[in-house]
């Protein structure tokens, strides 16, 4: 039987640094997906998680060595692509006569390029892959012409071959549930700040309701794995999902991981009768995310009786001027409703915020640092917008010759900012970020809500640490 090892390459350190222990170890989904549709076709299947593992890259490629397998795929963010690049290039020297499959965000987008930038990768899968990886793998073992398989970019005589396009698939029921059981359960865990709450932030599970978004964000790269538009599971699928990540995995933490958790109220409503009704609510601690024109009283207050503790939004910015450009379709009081709304439900609120979107000036990058403080969230992250591949932002850079930096500057956390306003330098924007952090985190109000209102023994922690982890941060010019 044919053998397809899909790895995460160990990227986290390199991201997170100091910060790595308040990042989220998440289940890599979208590798499990592909993972249940290659199992279900008959090859033999395994996941190395080098993150989850906490692998070096050497390490890594050694695990894979001893399986021998005749394929090996990995996903790959903008962000990811230049380790990648270095790790297939050492897993070739190894074993060259292994195919590379490489799909996710960065691919979707840049297929041909993926390809040019790393000659050690084999086949470039345009968007959603569950599909097209047992194409795939049918083909390579017949010895077939791949060019009859749409959505990919492939090497043919050492020329770039890119197929037609491959419609999203229409309905998602047909794909079998992620592959939790090629996973280690006991690896993964939420994000620092869920803690607060309980005090614990594993066993994670993440299920995802539906694919795609209703929203059109110029800024957000989501679309170009999952088209536009938003498609959903089966009631059957989420409750199956729901019954193994609690049987089988024990969760206490899960993330329902979609981008707009909220758009289909019915079956949010659904979902949470059957937590409900399971007694699954007694044992979980829920986050979700939203966007602010989603939101609906009752279906709050049925989402907390249902164990939801935290809600997410895009908030991005306090000027309607740059939410408007960043073609939000949201505005400042509905954020307000939506905020008022979720605290009359009894949740806590996580706001994500960006600095530095087109047309951004300080004035405005202080409106948004003032908002982040009037709505007094619980949590609230400040990134710096990144011109990711697929996005108005990207093509923004090349039309005015924006210079671009190496694909591994393309994170949020630790690397140098990438301007795209004349009137805010690189320098500017880690300024305007520290400010909004200190602003926010430093209020005495806040850091009393918290001790309050959460486990006081966990947010002191996670406080005193987070200031020496930032210190770290900020004397090494990361943050
Ligand atoms: C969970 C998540 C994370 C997790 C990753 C955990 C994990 N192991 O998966 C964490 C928190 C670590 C993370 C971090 C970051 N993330 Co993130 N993240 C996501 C999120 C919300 C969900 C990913 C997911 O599971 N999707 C569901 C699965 C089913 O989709 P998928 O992974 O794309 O896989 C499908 C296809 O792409 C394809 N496919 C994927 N891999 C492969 C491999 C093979 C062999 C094949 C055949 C097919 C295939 O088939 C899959 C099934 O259809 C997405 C948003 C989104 N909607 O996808 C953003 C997203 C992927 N993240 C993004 C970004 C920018 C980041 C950060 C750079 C942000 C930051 N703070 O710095 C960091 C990078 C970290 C790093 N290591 O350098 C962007 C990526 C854009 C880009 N061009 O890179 C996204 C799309 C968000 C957005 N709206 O723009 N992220
Ligand atoms: S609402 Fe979120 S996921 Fe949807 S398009 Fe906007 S940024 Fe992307």
């Amino acid at each position: 039987m044919k053998k397809l090892v899909l790895v995460v390459i160990p990227t986290m350190e390199n991201a997170y640094h100091n910060l790595q222990d308040f990042a989220a170890v998440s289940p890599p989904i979208g590798l499990a997906s592909v993972a249940a549709t290659a199992e279900k076709a008959g090859y033999e299947v395994s996941i190395i998680d080098g993150d989850a593992e906490q692998l070096t890259l050497d390490r890594t490629i050694e695990k894979i060595v001893e399986k021998n397998p005749d394929y090996v795929g990995s996903t790959i963010m903008t962000a990811t692509m230049d380790i990648t690049q270095v790790f297939y290039e050492k897993l070739k020297a190894k074993l060259p006569n292994i195919t590379v499959i490489v799909g996710g965000p960065h691919v979707s987008a840049l297929p041909e390029q993926t390809l040019r930038d790393s000659q050690n990768i084999d086949i470039s899968v345009i968007g959603e892959g569950d599909e097209t990886i047992v194409d795939i793998l049918g083909a390579l073992h017949r010895n077939a012409d791949l060019k009859n398989i749409a959505g990919i970019a492939y090497r043919d005589n050492g020329q770039i071959t890119i197929t037609g396009s491959r419609l999203p698939i229409k309905d998602l029921s047909t794909i079998p549930l992620p592959a939790f059981h090629l996973l280690d359960h006991t690896l993964y865990r939420s994000y620092g700040w869920n803690n607060w709450v309980n005090g614990y932030r594993k066993p994670l599970g993440i299920i995802f309701t539906g694919r795609g978004c209703i929203g059109k964000c110029n800024f957000c790269a989501a679309h170009n794995v999952f088209g536009k538009g938003i498609r959903f599971f089966s009631m059957q699928q989420i409750k199956d999902q729901l019954d193994y990540l609690m049987e089988k995995w024990g969760i206490r933490v899960l993330y329902f991981q979609d981008d707009t958790f909220t758009a289909n109220r019915k079956m949010v409503n659904d979902i949470c009768d059957y937590i409900i009704e399971k007694g699954y609510d007694k044992r979980l601690e829920i986050m979700v995310s939203s966007r602010a024109d989603t939101v609906h009283l009752p279906t709050l207050k049925k989402m907390r009786q249902a164990s939801v503790r935290w809600i997410c939004f895009g908030v991005e910015s306090g000027s309607q001027e740059i939410l408007d450009g960043m073609n939000k379709h949201i505005t400042i009081d509905q954020i307000k409703k939506a905020y008022a709304l979720s605290r009359e439900a009894g949740l806590f609120i996580a706001g994500n915020f960006m600095l530095g979107h087109l047309g951004e000036t300080r004035e405005t990058a202080m409106d948004t640092i003032r908002l982040a403080c009037e709505l007094d969230e619980e949590y609230a992250s400040f990134a710096i917008a990144i011109p990711l591949p697929g996005t108005v932002l990207y093509r923004h850079c090349q039309d005015k010759g924006i210079p671009l930096p190496t694909w591994n500057d393309f994170g949020n956390v630790n690397t140098p900012p990438i301007p795209l306003n004349e009137s805010l330098s690189a320098e500017e924007l880690i300024k305007l970020r520290r400010l909004a952090m200190d602003r926010f985190f430093k209020r005495p109000g806040y850091i009393m809500k918290l001790l309050i209102r959460m486990n006081t023994l966990s947010v002191i922690r996670d406080f005193v640490k987070m200031y020496f982890v930032i210190r770290a941060e900020r004397k090494a010019k990361r943050l």
